[in-house]
């Protein structure tokens, strides 16, 4: 048996170890670098009222300035002392992970040799547990430019109760941390600024750093061009619609529904349609702006139908954004009540035995219209708005069938349309989602290059005792060298919004901006799609080659950066 010919990694594995990330000029020499902060301050982008919320929130944080990375220093390194930095993975996998964490070994290591770094297991759990683990050179190696989170793992565990963060402090300064970083998306950057806010009116020396992370790419603003992740995801998935778009071409008999990740905002979609060119995309933001019913959706879906089915096209691909649901009007005021009388009923609700006294229970609670809303829904979504909701009592979009809903009500529809004689196609249809397929693919070159520099930005902002800060490297969309490093206080991203009836500080979601240029440049070609099949094949991620085919940054990111700023 030739047994050799399937042992070991496979060739790309062993070829991607040797890739080496290209980063921002100011990040080449960590030696070199000198921190310059602005001299003025960095104001969150809030009116005066929540402005005085915040500064009173955080005392010691606010109003830090930016700090601008020069690589014009003195290259002495008489007072580089090792630092003892510690890591930590947040929330959902996206890749680009295990290079920030190379990224700031081997920064780590270029300030001194006998610098360390701690991984803390499982996510910010990991923290209160002191569950943790020195990366050696040796396992860094193992995991360089390979997707997941798997050299420590990752976790949902919050830290925001005063206890937790007492805890982290308690922790960190046990173990004799300098530093502690946290790779996360907003609320783990949220939460990073308040631990950060509490470590600084303690008198303690421990710094936090935040980085941006997310596939679903709604952490992002002025200064952050997109989280790493969402370059290699968007691809993995246009990919596989642009695959399927093929089949349905060919075979002309189905409709495919494909349902993405991406939790609330609809920026995974949206940049999945500018490199597949569906018949449909739907997004979610748009749809929220015209106040349109499930009942509406429908029907322009189902018109869409149709008029394909008149041109003799019974097949399609139409995209919809897994938050989809928690945008529709008389849905997103059912949610609402129901997050309300599941927090004030829980301990009843939870004596209840099974769905059925479940639902029977709350739907008394109901408003009429919401009333009427869930119980004309099919009987798993019901479900899954009830029972399905993660630690902190969120629906948990991904594990909603949205396109059931909507394919449900399209059949009806269609059939209605059928017997007035104004439909004479065939409905046929597949369904899928595109979810963990993405968040742990093999990053992008963009995405190695990004992570690993933020890594590296990450100990240039400890070197400079930046505390409360997020790493950000900006100018995505032009050449590595023309990509800039900075750090920017997490207090000047924040705003107040209502979270369980109070308004809380947090770092603000970028939901898709219904006037920058991504949205209208596929508002402008939609129609077209629907009908003529202009697909477009993005093909698999390609780890070689030509920088226009494996370096190219998301269509969207070229968009914003290069156009709307
Ligand atoms: P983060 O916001 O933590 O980066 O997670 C992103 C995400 O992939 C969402 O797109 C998705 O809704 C969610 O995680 C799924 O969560 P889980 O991994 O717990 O199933």
């Amino acid at each position: 048996m030739p047994a050799d010919l399937i042992k070991g990694m496979s060739p790309l594995q062993k070829f991607r170890f040797q890739y080496k990330p290209r980063v921002p000029s100011n990040l080449k020499d960590i030696a070199l670098i000198t921190a310059v902060p602005d001299v003025t301050s960095l104001e969150p982008d809030v009116d005066s009222t929540q402005k005085t919320v915040l500064k009173e929130v955080f005392k010691k944080t606010y109003g830090k300035p930016v700090i601008h990375l020069s690589a014009k220093g003195s290259g002495s390194k008489q007072d580089r002392k090792p630092i003892r930095a510690s890591v930590v993975l947040s929330g959902g996998q996206a890749p680009g992970g295990h290079d920030v964490i190379a990224g700031i070994f081997d920064a780590l290591r270029s300030v001194s040799p006998s610098s360390e770094l701690i991984g803390f297991l499982g996510g910010p759990s990991g923290i209160l547990n002191d569950q943790k683990k020195t990366l050696s050179e040796d396992i860094i190696n193992a995991y360089r430019n390979t997707g997941g989170f798997d050299i420590l793992g990752s976790g949902r565990t919050k830290i925001e109760k005063p206890e937790d963060i007492a805890r982290c402090q308690e922790i960190l300064e046990k173990n004799k941390i300098d530093a502690l970083i946290i790779i996360g998306g907003d609320d783990s950057n949220t939460n990073a600024a308040m631990l950060a806010e509490h470590l600084n009116s303690r008198g303690s020396p421990v710094l936090v750093i935040g980085v941006p992370k997310t596939i679903d790419g709604d952490l992002k603003n002025k200064f952050v061009d997109i989280s790493f992740g969402f370059d290699t995801a968007s691809k993995v998935y246009s990919e596989l619609i642009g695959n399927i778009a093929k089949d349905s071409l060919s075979a002309k008999k189905y409709y495919h529904f494909i349902r993405l990740m991406g939790r609330a905002a609809s920026h995974i979609t949206l940049e999945a349609a500018l490199q597949t060119h569906p018949n449909v995309a739907l997004i979610s933001e748009e749809l929220a702006h015209r106040k349109v019913t499930i009942r509406e959706l429908v029907e322009d879906i189902g018109k869409i139908v149709i008029k394909r089915a008149d041109l003799g096209k019974n097949f399609g691909v139409i995209l919809l954004p897994e938050g989809l649901i928690e945008f529709l009007p008389e849905v997103k005021t059912l949610l609402q009540e129901l997050n309300h009388v599941l927090a004030e009923h829980h301990e009843y609700v939870n004596t209840l035995r099974g769905f059925t006294e479940q639902s029977e229970y709350i739907n008394q609670k109901l408003s009429r219209d919401s009333s009427y809303t869930f119980s004309g829904l099919p009987i798993d979504i019901q479900r899954q708005l009830l029972m399905d909701r993660d630690p902190h009592g969120n629906v948990q979009v991904s594990q909603i069938e949205t396109e059931k809903l909507i394919i449900e009500m399209l059949e009806t529809y269609l059939g209605e349309q059928k017997a007035e004689g104004r439909y004479k196609g065939k409905f046929a249809y597949q369904r899928h989602f595109l979810g963990y397929e993405g968040r742990c693919a093999a990053p992008t070159n963009f995405d190695t290059d990004y992570s690993y520099s933020l890594g590296r930005t990450a100990v240039a902002l400890i070197l400079a005792k930046a505390n409360g800060y997020m790493t950000v490297v900006k100018n995505l969309a032009k050449n590595r060298d023309q990509w800039e490093a900075l750090g920017v206080p997490l207090t000047g991203m924040m705003n107040l919004e209502s979270r369980h009836g109070k308004q809380k500080p947090v770092i603000k979601k970028s939901l898709v901006s219904l006037d920058g240029s991504p949205f209208l440049l596929f508002a402008h070609e939609r129609e077209k799609w629907a009908l003529e099949d202009d697909f477009r094949f993005p093909g698999a991620i390609q780890y070689f080659g030509p920088p226009e085919v494996s370096d190219l940054p998301p269509i969207s990111v070229t968009l914003e950066t290069t156009e709307d700023r």
